[in-house]
């Protein structure tokens, strides 16, 4: 005895960390998100154990012919309105105290100094995001990866642009709906530099469970020039006439790669082979990757809105792979 116990907690307990964990919080709002939710908990046990052990009580009650019917009445009026009335509507209040101050935090309020954090814009596409950059010196885009500063508030101004979605990166707060029509608003921070999950959050189609984004905070000055290499993206590489012939023709009424093509319908490439996954998470970027995603796409991710390049022989599709990958800035 003793050890059992102690396996199972850390079976359960192993449930607790992983990328997309609220007990595992990393940052101001997720903190107080996962302290409410370990108070919920304790105080919930209580009362859990307190009613199971007055229904057990019960069992052993015995009669008490020396009390009159009256004070019997009072006695039952006692338990009704404390357990009824006194104890939910303390708990409400309690959760109250705790949990307005909790979603405070998420709100894009005014800044002590007058200051106004830094906005990214998200929008959630099926099954894809978006993520634009607002900048005085120049907007920037990308798709199914966020970069952001560790260390300092960002307001996240999240709409959807099909149907709903919702944003949410659970290791830094709640989650928000991303409505076509309505920009709604949210403010994260994260502590420290590191990768975070993120996942749509609202049921949006057959590929929701693959629309997962993939979230870093990087030092402030890193994350400068994070933007300020994707503002201004080198040449395009050498050779690779026929690949980028091919994208004009087939790709580029839907995907926008900086300086040469300007579509909305798919993921901005512009940056393409510096992604760590591909297809919004559904395969890790590695040399190869994308001519696989390219020919296999409708296998990996059934019924995603690019159509199968069935017209386009491996050949052609391998030499668009090997030129996005040199898409990095
Ligand atoms: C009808 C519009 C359309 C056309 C044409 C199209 N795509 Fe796409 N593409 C999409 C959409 C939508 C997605 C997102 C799919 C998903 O993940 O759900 C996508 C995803 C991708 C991705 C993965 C992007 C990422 O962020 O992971 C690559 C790479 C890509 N397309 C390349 C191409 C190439 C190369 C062609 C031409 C041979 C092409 N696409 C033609 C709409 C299109
Ligand atoms: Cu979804």
């Amino acid at each position: 005895m003793g050890v059992k116990p102690a396996v199972l907690l850390s079976l359960l307990l192993a449930g607790c960390t992983g990328e997309h964990s609220i007990l595992d919080p990393a940052g101001p709002a997720a903190r107080d998100v996962a302290w409410l939710w370990w108070g919920m908990l304790s105080a919930f046990s209580l009362v859990f154990l307190g009613v199971v052990g007055t229904w057990l009580a019960a069992f052993r009650r015995r009669e008490h012919p020396e009390r009159s019917p009256s004070e019997e009445r009072r006695l039952a009026l006692r338990w009704i309105l404390g357990g009824g009335i006194l104890l939910p509507g303390v708990t409400i209040l309690l959760l109250l105290a705790f949990g307005v101050p909790a979603g405070q935090r998420l709100l894009p309020l005014p800044l002590p100094g007058g200051e106004s954090p830094r906005t990214i814009e998200v929008v959630g596409h099926q099954w894809w995001w978006e993520v634009r950059y607002p900048d005085e010196a120049g907007e920037v885009v990308t798709a199914n990866q966020l970069a952001m500063p560790a260390g300092e508030p960002v307001d996240f101004h999240v709409t959807g642009g099909d149907v709903i979605h919702a944003f949410w990166v659970p290791r830094l707060g709640g989650k928000i709906d991303m409505l076509p029509g309505r920009v709604n608003r949210i403010r994260l921070e994260a502590d420290d530099p590191g990768v975070f999950g993120a996942q749509c959050a609202e049921f949006c189609g057959a590929q929701h469970a693959r629309m997962h984004l993939h979230v870093e905070a990087m030092a402030p000055e890193e994350f400068e020039a994070w933007l300020a290499a994707r503002r201004s993206p080198p040449a395009q590489a050498e050779g690779h006439d026929v690949a980028r012939e091919t994208f004009v023709e087939h790709c580029a009424r839907c995907h926008r790669v900086e300086g040469l093509s300007d579509g909305r319908e798919g993921p901005d490439l512009s940056d393409i082979g510096s992604r760590a996954t591909l297809g919004a998470g559904v395969m890790a970027m590695e040399e190869g990757a994308i001519a696989r995603w390219l020919a296999e796409h409708q296998r990996l991710k059934p019924g995603n809105h690019m159509p199968a390049h069935d017209q386009l022989d491996t050949e052609a599709l391998e030499a668009i792979g090997a030129w996005l990958e040199t898409l990095r800035p």
